[in-house]
């Protein structure tokens, strides 16, 4: 398959149908997009692989019409069955190399990281992003590291040449002070998929980023 390497992104919105259960995946991804999202990045953690499976599919063909990029959150199997632009792997999950290995370079392969040690070796082994947090506190992710604050965002941006995306207790309030930091971009789950419009609330957050321009990412 010719290589396709997405955008990374700079406005990601992660799906979560536990925090709130009034849009299914699907209708988040429409709403995001809406919204201006330029990655989408499908984020459940149960349910039976078909089912998975099934809901990526439907989800990539949404972003792959509107052009934005679509990520898989841990499963790499997943993202080859629906054909994904890429993976996001957290620490325990499955490793960098391998997810590199099977997916080539046209996939995008992001790695979590809390400390700047965690991002340094994500981008050692290869990963094209780090997803760096939690900067704030968040009760979105029951077993996130403690908040790092801006100043060790800063650190993790200094200490790695990949871009970085920040995540964690993220909204229209911090976020340029986030991308001042020198973040890519931001990840967001509470901040679109659990306000009451979250078509409207992407559409804040990328005014944000829109606003403060480029980045060092
Ligand atoms: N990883 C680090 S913090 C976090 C994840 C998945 C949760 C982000 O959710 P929110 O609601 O944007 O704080
Ligand atoms: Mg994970």
């Amino acid at each position: 398959m010719a290589p396709r390497r997405k955008p990374i992104g700079r406005l990601h919105v992660l799906t979560d149908v536990e925090l709130q259960t009034r849009f299914s995946h699907v209708e988040l991804t429409r709403l995001a997009i809406d919204g201006g999202a330029d990655t989408v990045q499908f984020r459940q953690k149960t349910g039976s692989t078909r089912a998975l499976i099934e809901t990526a599919r439907e989800m990539g063909q949404l972003c792959a019409r509107a052009g934005v990029t679509f990520l898989v959150n841990d499963r790499v199997d997943v993202a080859i069955a629906a054909d994904a632009d890429g993976v996001h792997l957290g620490q325990s999950d499955f490793p960098i190399p391998l997810a590199r290995r099977l997916l080539g370079p046209g996939r995008i392969v992001g790695g979590s990281a809390s400390t700047v040690d965690e991002a340094k070796q994500c981008e050692a082994e290869g990963a094209d992003y780090v997803g760096f947090g939690p900067v704030y506190p968040t009760t979105s992710k029951a077993d996130a590291a403690p908040a790092g604050g801006l100043d060790l965002l800063l650190r993790v941006v200094e200490a790695v040449a990949c871009p970085v995306v920040a995540i964690g207790g993220i909204g229209e309030g911090n976020a340029a002070a986030v991308l001042r930091a020198g973040a890519l971009g931001i990840a967001v789950i509470s901040a679109v998929c659990c306000r009451d419009d979250p078509a409207q609330a992407a559409r804040g957050l990328a005014r944000v980023l829109a606003g403060a321009g480029g980045s060092r990412g």
